[in-house]
């Protein structure tokens, strides 16, 4: 299925006189996989149409927001119909008012909350009120584990054993990143030693429950219950970063799943819809601390705008319809069974597949990875081969061996039926490439 792509090849030019990488944000410009990155146009329902006129199935999904699929009728409609009354006032609405109590409804952890206009912003300001709520400065973060380009998470694991931080991004002072400690996802026992030696220092753990970072990447056993205890026995704020998977995963994110009750939670992605949201918030005496009611300062112009609101109602609302979910996860579920089979006829013997509710990891490797190191043991040219393979075939895998999937529930029918197909010859061609 050979594809034009001259618009997007001629836009992709322009926009690099201008624009660093020629896209407003870096996974998008293809660095990982190599090729010119699809121009999109337009997106109704599972399917992206590129600037060429070329479709693909989204398995993107704007990295998680469009789980009812893209432009969904009834979320224009909210965002039109808000933007006729006004685009943003600068004043608290009903609709916040709204939104907060429908989130507080869904994650009981959440008593107080504030809103942003990004997973940044949120995961920002929870760190900030963590400290603030303490008085301590030091937070734990996990290799492989992404919280926004926040500078003190911008972060890998330093020398030595118990890992002091270094910066992984240019403008990150090292004073910044001394104040973060960087652990293994998964490791107990590393979290244990750390909260030995740092816990009067600790204001905060965050981590991504279920890592969509580095890939797909599960929390094995004990690793969220290890976390809670150190957590409560060392007095320190334990933040689950749910931007991602915050109602993608399930009705109540991670925390319902795993019954772990975390102090904050950061939230992003379906919550706005696609329209730029974040949401921060949980124990109502950790959020008492926020200005103006106390001393940690936290403000955004358009925080909490309607527009962005009435996206994320409507949204909210649509996900809310009984079974959504559990037809979400069976769907999700099934793509990565057929998939796998898939795999195994073809002869692709280094392949395997994983999911959460709607967001899902595939693998060149044997078997899902359980760390960091695991992720960085898969066959990554192989996953480029099999990206392109799948992308001139239509359909629109994430553009990095180190990125989760998303569907929506708009994929059930033809749009999967596609992407099987499309699978079965892309494992054919690349198979002869190894
Ligand atoms: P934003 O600032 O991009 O809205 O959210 C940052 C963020 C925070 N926490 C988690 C767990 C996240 O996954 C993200 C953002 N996710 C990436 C996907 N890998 C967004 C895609 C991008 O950076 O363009």
């Amino acid at each position: 299925m050979q594809q034009s792509i001259k618009t997007s090849e001629a836009l992709f030019a322009q926009a690099q006189i201008m624009i660093p990488g020629g896209v407003n944000s870096p996974v998008r410009a293809f660095r990982s996989v190599g090729g010119t990155p699809r121009f999109f146009a337009k997106a109704r329902g599972a399917y992206g149409w590129d600037a060429d006129g070329n479709r693909y199935v989204d398995y993107i999904c704007s990295w998680g927001p469009a789980i009812v699929g893209h432009a969904h009728p009834e979320v224009i409609a909210a965002v039109q119909k808000a933007a006729a009354d006004g685009l943003s006032f600068g004043a608290p609405t009903a609709a916040e008012v709204e939104i907060a109590e429908w989130i507080r409804s869904h994650l009981p952890s959440m008593e107080m909350m504030r809103l942003t206009s990004s997973g940044t912003e949120a995961t920002m300001s929870a760190i900030r009120v963590a400290r603030g709520y303490t008085g301590r400065s030091k937070i734990i973060k996990f290799e492989g584990c992404y919280h926004g380009h926040v500078d003190s998470l911008l972060v890998k694991a330093g020398s030595g054993l118990l890992t002091f931080g270094n910066p992984t991004s240019a403008g990150v002072p090292k004073s910044f990143a001394e104040e973060t400690l960087v652990l293994d996802y998964n490791d107990i026992e590393g979290v244990q030693a750390c909260f030995a030696e740092h816990g009067p220092q600790i204001a905060g753990v965050i981590v991504e429950p279920v890592a969509g970072n580095m890939n797909l990447v599960k929390p094995r056993k004990g690793f969220l219950e290890a976390l809670r205890a150190a957590c409560d026995a060392h007095g320190a704020v334990l933040i689950f970063d749910e931007v991602m998977t915050g109602f993608r995963v399930g009705p109540q994110g991670v925390q319902g799943l795993s019954g772990i009750r975390p102090d904050l939670t950061t939230l992003g992605k379906v919550i706005g819809g696609g329209m730029p949201m974040g949401a921060f918030g949980g124990r109502k005496d950790i959020m008492q601390c926020v200005a103006p009611l106390g001393p940690v300062y936290q403000a955004g112009t358009l925080s909490g705008n309607p527009v962005a609101v009435a996206a994320g109602l409507a949204t909210l609302k649509l996900i809310s319809a009984p079974g959504f979910f559990d037809q979400l996860t069976a769907m999700t579920t099934q793509l990565m069974q057929d998939l796998q089979s898939i795999a195994r006829e073809c002869g692709e013997e280094n392949f395997c597949a994983d999911s959460v509710g709607g967001m899902f990891g595939i693998y060149f490797s044997k078997s899902p990875p359980v760390t960091f190191e695991d992720v960085n043991q898969s066959n990554r040219d192989q996953f480029n081969r099999f990206f392109h393979a799948m992308l001139k075939r239509g359909v629109y895998l994430a553009p990095s061996a180190f990125e989760a999937g998303f569907l929506s529930i708009a994929h059930a029918g033809e749009p999967i039926a596609q992407t099987l197909q499309a699978a079965r010859e892309s494992f054919k061609e690349i198979i002869g490439a190894r």
